[in-house]
C-alpha cells in the first residue's frame, strides 16, 4: 500500500483536527444515520486516553465513537477519492453519511477505502466506531473479561498481557487522497549491489489499474537528477557507481513511476529507496559487506498527552538524541510505528528492527521470578491462544507497508513469546516461512527471546537468523547483585555462541528501573548510580563475545504502563525520562557508543 503523497496527479485532504468523541456506554444504541449525540471533542491524531480529565474515559475498555465532517471541492469530484487511516486502534468500523464503508482489525497498520460512491455534495459526516478490546485471538494479547454493574449494564475489562498502557484511538493521521481513475496501486523495489564494482540493479515492479498503455520508471538521485529510466511494469534498472545507503549516512534515490495513456501521463508517484546489501554470515550482521554493530534502543510510541499518538516533533527529537549519543538503531517494540517515523529513519540513516504487534504470547506473563528458577518451565500458551490468523495478518500488512524502506534491516516476528513451551515451533515455523516468502528484499528475521527461553529450552532458535535476547540479570533476577549478573550474562552468551556459532547474537532488551533524581552512594537499585553500574557490567561482557553484534537497551525513555506494584506511574527503565531529560547513564553510554564504530 502506498503512503499518501501529493504529486502532479494526486492531492491530499488532511482530516487532522478536532473530532467529536464519546465513549459508548452500551446503554442506548448509537444511530449512525444521525450526528453523534455529543458536543465533546478531542484532537486527532492522538490517543484518546490522556486528553480529558475523566478517569472513566482514560480507563475505558470497550467501544468509543469519533466523528468529523468534511467537504470535497467540486474540482476534485471527478477523481478517485480514497479515505486512509494510518491506523485505528485496535478495531474500527467506518461509516460515511450513515453507511458502513469499511472495517479493519489490528491497531497499528494502515487501511483505506474508496469513498466516491458514498459522498454527498456538502458536509459529509465521517463516523468511526473503535474498539480497544484485546483477547486471546488478538495482537497484542489481552486477558478479556465481562461483568455487570449494579444497573445490569455490561462492564468490559482488558488486562494487558504486556507492559505498556493500552492507549487507543485514532492515533495516526487520517487523510483523503485523490488519484485519477487509472492509477498506480503499488510499487515494489528490490535493490542489489555488487560491492566490488559498486554497480547496482534495482528490480522494480509496478501494480496499476485502469486504462493505460505504458508504465515508466525513472530513478532519480538525491539531487533529483535522472540516473536511469525504463519502460514496463517489471524491470531491472542499472545504476553505475551507486551511492550506498549506510547506517547514519543515508542516501536516498527516488523511483519516479508514471503510467501513460496515449502519450499523456495519467498518474505519477515517487517512492524513495536506498541501495544497501544486508547479509547474515559467519556470525556477523553485514551491512554493505561490513560487520554492523547495533547500538540503540527498544522504544515506544509514548509521549505526554499524545499517548501513543503521532508526535512528529518528538520523533525528530528522539532521532537527533540517538545520533548525538552515537546510537544507530532501534526496534519498533512492540508494534509497527507510524509510516512517518519509518520515512524519517530512511532519511536519517537510523537502522530499524521492524516488529509486529505480537506481544503477550505467553499466558503466564507476570513478574513472578520463580518461573526463571526452573530451567524446564512450561506453560499452556499454545493450547490457549488463538492468535495465528491475526499474526499472519499483521506480518502481511507490515511487510506490505514497509517492504521498500531502506531503514528496515530485520523483521521481528514476535516479542517474548513462550518459545520454550510445547507447540511453539509448530506455531512459529509457518509464520517465519510466510515472512520470508512475502519480503521481496529477503531481510533476516528474528524474535526477541524471553529469559525463560534458555539455550537449553528455547524450541525455536533454529528459525531465527539473529539470536535476539531480552535479558534482565541483576534486575528481575538477582536484583541488585551485579556480580552474579555478570557471570550469568557471560555464561549464557558463551553457551549460545558455542551452540550456534554461525548465528549473530544481540541484546534487544536489558535495563533497570531508575527514578530520575534518585541517588545512592551504595548504588542501590532504582538509583541513577545503579543504572550506570548495570550498563557498565553488561557492556564489559558484551565486549568479550566475538559473535555479539549489538546492544539495544531497554528503554529509550520512561513510558506509561498499567498499574502494578512494579510500576511507579509507568516503567522507569528509560535512560531518558518521558520528557526526554537524560539520566546520569547517558553520558557513559554516549562515551561508549561514540567509540564503537557502526561498521567494520
Ligand atoms: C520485557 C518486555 C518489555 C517490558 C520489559 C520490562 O521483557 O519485552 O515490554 O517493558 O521487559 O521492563 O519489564
Amino acid at each position: 500500500m502506498l503512503y499518501p503523497i501529493t504529486t502532479p496527479s494526486r492531492t491530499i485532504l488532511d482530516l487532522s483536527g478536532l473530532w467529536k468523541f464519546m465513549i459508548d456506554k452500551e446503554v442506548v444504541p448509537i444511530d449512525v444515520t444521525k450526528p453523534l449525540p455529543t458536543e465533546n471533542v478531542l484532537s486527532v491524531p492522538a490517543s484518546f486516553n490522556d486528553q480529558t480529565a475523566s478517569q472513566e474515559i482514560r480507563d475505558h475498555s470497550g467501544y468509543v465513537w469519533y466523528e468529523t465532517t468534511f467537504n470535497i471541492a467540486k474540482a476534485l469530484r471527478n477523481q478517485r477519492l480514497v479515505l486512509r487511516f494510518g491506523s485505528a486502534t485496535h478495531e474500527a468500523w467506518v461509516y460515511l453519511n450513515g453507511v458502513e464503508i469499511t472495517h479493519h482489525k489490528g491497531g497499528f497498520t494502515p487501511f483505506e477505502v474508496q469513498i466516491n460512491d458514498y459522498l454527498q455534495d456538502a458536509d459529509n459526516r465521517l463516523t468511526v466506531k473503535l474498539s480497544n478490546l484485546l483477547d486471546y485471538t488478538t495482537l497484542p494479547v489481552g486477558h478479556y473479561s465481562e461483568s455487570k454493574d449494579d444497573a445490569g449494564h455490561i462492564v468490559r475489562k482488558v488486562d494487558e498481557n504486556f507492559d505498556f498502557f493500552n492507549y487507543a484511538g485514532l492515533q495516526r493521521p487520517v487523510k483523503i487522497y485523490s488519484t485519477p481513475d487509472a492509477h498506480i496501486e503499488d510499487i515494489t523495489l528490490v535493490p542489489d549491489v555488487d560491492l566490488a564494482t559498486q554497480a547496482a540493479t534495482v528490480k522494480t515492479t509496478v501494480k496499476a489499474t485502469g486504462e493505460f498503455d505504458e508504465v515508466r520508471v525513472a530513478i532519480l538521485d538525491q539531487a533529483g537528477k535522472e540516473v536511469v529510466r525504463g519502460t514496463g511494469a517489471n524491470q531491472e534498472l542499472q545504476i553505475e557507481q551507486v551511492h550506498l545507503w549506510q547506517p547514519l549516512n543515508a542516501y536516498l534515490y527516488v523511483a519516479k513511476v508514471e503510467i501513460v495513456n496515449d502519450g499523456k501521463v495519467i498518474d505519477t508517484y515517487s517512492e524513495p529507496f536506498g541501495v544497501r546489501k544486508i547479509e547474515v554470515k559467519h556470525g556477523q550482521f553485514l551491512f554493505n559487506g561490513e560487520p554492523f554493530y547495533f547500538k540503540g534502543f527498544g522504544k515506544h510510541e509514548d509521549t505526554y498527552v499524545h499517548g501513543r499518538g503521532y508526535n512528529e516533533p518528538v520523533n525528530v527529537l528522539d532521532l537527533n538524541i540517538m545520533k548525538d549519543m552515537g546510537a544507530n538503531s532501534f526496534r519498533t517494540s512492540h508494534y509497527p510505528y507510524s509510516e512517518e517515523m519509518m520515512r524519517l529513519c530512511d532519511r536519517e540513516g537510523i537502522v530499524v528492527i521492524d516488529e509486529t504487534t505480537a506481544v503477550g504470547l505467553m499466558v503466564t506473563f507476570g513478574f513472578d521470578v520463580n518461573m526463571f528458577a526452573d530451567d524446564d518451565y512450561e506453560d499452556s500458551t499454545w493450547k490457549e491462544l488463538k492468535t495465528q490468523a491475526a499474526h499472519r495478518q499483521v506480518i502481511r500488512e507490515l511487510i506490505d507497508r514497509d517492504k521498500n524502506h531502506a531503514c528496515v534491516a530485520m523483521w521481528s516476528i514476535a516479542n517474548e513469546a513462550a518459545t520454550f513451551s510445547k507447540g511453539a515451533h509448530e506455531y512459529f515455523e509457518p509464520l517465519f516461512e510466510e515472512a520470508r516468502k512475502l519480503d521481496p528484499q529477503k531481510r533476516p528475521c528474528t524474535y526477541t527471546s524471553i529469559m525463560m527461553a534458555t539455550p537449553k529450552t528455547d524450541n525455536c532458535i533454529d528459525l531465527v537468523d539473529v539470536i535476539a535476547l531480552n535479558r534482565y540479570y541483576g534486575w528481575y533476577i538477582g536484583n541488585g547483585d551485579l556480580k552474579t549478573a555478570e557471570k550469568a550474562t557471560r555464561d549464557e552468551l558463551k553457551t549460545y555462541q558455542d551452540k550456534y556459532p554461525d548465528k549473530p547474537i544481540m541484546y534487544t532488551e536489558y535495563g533497570a528501573d531508575t527514578v530520575a533524581g534518585l541517588h545512592s552512594k551504595y548504588g542501590e537499585p532504582f538509583s541513577e548510580e545503579f543504572q550506570e553500574d548495570y550498563y557498565r557490567m553488561a557492556s564489559k561482557v558484551f565486549d568479550e563475545i566475538p559473535n555479539f553484534v549489538g546492544e539495544q537497551l531497554w528503554n529509550f525513555a520512561d513510558f506509561q504502563t498499567k498499574f502494578g506494584i512494579q510500576r511507579v506511574q509507568g516503567n522507569k527503565k528509560g535512560i531518558f525520562t518521558r520528557a526526554r531529560e537524560p539520566k546520569m547513564v547517558v553520558r557513559y553510554l554516549k562515551r561508549r557508543w561514540t567509540k564503537i564504530p557502526d561498521l567494520g
